[in-house]
């Protein structure tokens, strides 16, 4: 039950002061931030970061092509790999547009509580109180489309315990992190 997650809060966060309030958000929920700094990421790792890997590739392009349906707009992809790759190509210069702060989260379901206040991958499509439905709800797969460019959603959260893994030993050294007692920790 107890998870740690990793939370990135990409470029475009930080250079509209979201820090701070995103913080305070993921504090709010009880969870207890035990990693946490501001990096530059190289090509390496931001491609680390984003692999293309086939399942998220497929999953990704359904979704997307999908709500591309719904809105009576034209998807012009053949197949979920150019459009993966199409999509991790613009991801790794999103990730290396500036500094980010990489952050590790632990707590009771941290990767699922983290992913429900980020919210759904398009912000126009994010509930308000979602933090991408907060501070980006402007921001579209219309608008990335046609900028030929990722969405621009501010934050990143692993989505399951085998990602979270692989994320966090990509971004912290173990020592990296650290272990100490919040006032919940004695009712978990
Ligand atoms: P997530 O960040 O909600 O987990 P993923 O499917 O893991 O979404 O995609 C990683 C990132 O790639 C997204 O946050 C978004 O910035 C970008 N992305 C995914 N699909 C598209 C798309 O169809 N158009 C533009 N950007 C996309
Ligand atoms: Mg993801």
């Amino acid at each position: 039950m107890q998870e740690k997650t990793l939370i990135l809060i990409k470029h475009d966060g930080v250079v509209r002061s979201l820090i701070g309030k995103i913080l305070t958000r993921i504090e709010n929920i009880g969870l207890k931030v035990i990693g946490m700094k501001m990096v530059w990421a190289n090509e390496d790792l931001a491609r680390n970061h984003y692999t293309l890997d086939e399942e998220w590739a497929r999953k990704s392009f359904e979704t997307t092509k999908k709500t591309h349906e719904r809105e009576g707009k034209p998807f012009p992809h053949k197949n979920h790999m150019e459009f993966g790759s199409l999509i991790q190509s613009w991801n790794i210069n999103f990730l290396r547009e500036g500094p980010i702060i990489a952050i590790v989260a632990e707590g009771p379901h941290a990767i699922e509580i983290v992913r429900k206040i980020v919210g759904t991958t398009e912000p126009r499509q994010s509930p308000p109180g979602t933090i991408r439905g907060d501070f980006a709800m402007t921001e579209s797969y219309e608008l990335s489309d046609k900028n030929k460019r990722v969405l621009r959603n501010l934050i990143h959260a692993s989505d399951s315990p085998k990602t979270a893994e692989r994320e966090i030993s990509l971004w912290f050294k173990p020592e990296e992190l650290h272990d100490y007692q919040k006032e919940l920790d004695k009712h978990f």
